[in-house]
């Protein structure tokens, strides 16, 4: 009896698992480059090459040289702890063992509506883009310690002025309950500085 009450209840708890997941993609395929910028990075639409998917992709420039500029390419919010949320990119890096290399990062940001906050890193995966072309990077987090919204930074690591990395293809899967934000979808703001916050207020 105890074991066809424990199998009714997998039964019943699965299905509702497998539907609890959202999944979207964003490819750049607009007019939005990003929803916020972190360091010295330019973001912009690339219309020409490289492009993994459709005609277009994300453009990420280091000018000038300094820190290690983000792109905030995705946001979720409402979160609660214990979810898990997956993201995933290409980047376009034709320098193999050598910079500019991309990597797949976050932080936390809890505020409802302003995509500069910083409540603190959420890490990320440690990969760099290999360099041979396009290649894949993603990583799973863990909602801890209260937070409720997660940005995903694609990040570029660079040794001299102008260096360019591309993205394209995110794909981002969440809690059914939470919301996805993608470029487009506010709007984009930038913290150059903790300086330039400062000043601004
Ligand atoms: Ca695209
Ligand atoms: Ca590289």
């Amino acid at each position: 009896m105890r074991s066809l009450l424990f199998f009714g209840a997998l039964l019943f708890i699965l299905p509702l698992t497998a539907l609890a997941l959202q999944t979207e993609t964003f490819g750049w395929e607009g007019s939005d480059a990003v929803l916020g910028i972190y360091g010295n990075g330019v973001a912009t639409i690339e219309t020409v090459s490289p492009v993994y998917t459709g005609s277009q992709s994300l453009k990420f420039e280091e000018t000038p040289l300094g820190g290690t500029p983000q792109a905030f390419v995705g946001w979720i919010q409402d979160l609660n702890d214990g979810d898990t949320v997956a993201a995933s990119f290409w980047v376009y890096d034709d320098t193999p063992s050598a910079s500019p290399s991309g990597r797949i990062w976050g932080h936390w940001n809890d505020d409802p509506t302003d995509p500069t906050v910083y409540d603190g890193s959420a890490s990320g995966n440690t990969t760099y883009s290999d360099g041979t072309g396009w290649s894949f990077l993603e990583w799973e987090w863990t909602i801890v310690d209260g937070h409720t919204g997660l940005i995903i930074e694609g990040r570029i690591y660079s040794s001299t002025e102008y260096d360019t990395l591309w993205f394209d293809d995110l794909t981002v899967i969440a809690p059914d309950g939470a919301t996805i934000l993608f470029p487009g979808d506010i709007t984009s703001l930038e913290r150059n500085t903790w300086g330039a916050i400062k000043t601004s207020f």
